[in-house]
């Protein structure tokens, strides 16, 4: 039972205890009589009920506010690293997301819902893809990627002691491409409308033997 059923449980509780206890009050003259400490200890605790819960169940969407707003920075914080680690090619890991999960979690179950719905939008604008060499053939580990449209980063890692790279080619025309490595982890970035590109190895040969996959942006 949640901490907001129970402060309205306590609350017409009282609200019933009290038009109760006016109609006999009324009605009986010698009341309350020997009952009085009684009553009084049940509105006491009544009251103490209603108070106790309706002060827990602000915290609750007091928590829950904080943890939308903290949901919607960590989004905006991993968009900032996102574009960064573009810039620099490095790959900074968003830990955040981790981070933000939790908190939403610990606050109130609908309002959490919500901010993941909230948070949504700015995730759209940035999106991250892993992609990684076979260590001993002339291949990539998948020939289909798919992601949502905006800025789209492909962490590519090369295991093997043969050089490849990355690009992202649409009807033909190279749009991005990543250094060639061997050994090593690099990354592309590009900005993608909804449509269907390829994603190859620029090296010589090394698409024609297969080292290509179709990237899917909704
Ligand atoms: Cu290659």
């Amino acid at each position: 039972m949640s901490v907001e059923t129970l402060f309205y449980i306590c609350g017409s509780a009282l609200v019933v205890s009290a038009l109760v206890v006016s109609a006999i009050g009324l009605k009986v003259r010698t009341f309350p009589g020997k009952v009085a400490p009684l009553i009084a200890l049940w509105f006491i605790a009544l009251i103490g009920c209603t108070t106790t819960f309706g002060v827990l169940h602000s915290q609750d969407e007091a928590e829950a506010r904080a943890s939308e707003l903290a949901a919607a920075g960590e989004e905006v914080e991993k968009v900032d690293s996102d574009s960064l680690e573009a810039e620099e090619g490095g790959e900074a890991e968003a830990g955040g997301e981790a981070e933000a999960g939790g908190e939403a979690e610990a606050g109130g179950e609908a309002e959490a819902g919500e901010a993941g719905g909230e948070a949504k939008p700015a995730g759209a604008a940035a999106s991250t893809l892993k992609l990684a060499a076979d260590p001993s053939e002339i291949a990539y580990d998948t020939t289909s990627l798919s992601t949502k449209a905006g800025n789209v980063t492909i962490d590519f890692t090369n295991p093997a002691p043969i050089e490849h790279d990355v690009a992202i080619e649409e009807g033909g025309k190279i749009l991005a491409k990543s250094e060639t490595i061997t050994d090593g982890k690099t990354s592309v970035s590009v900005d993608l409308k909804p449509g269907s590109y390829t994603f190859l190895c620029t090296v010589p040969g090394h698409a024609e033997a297969g080292m290509e996959g179709t990237l899917t942006v909704r």
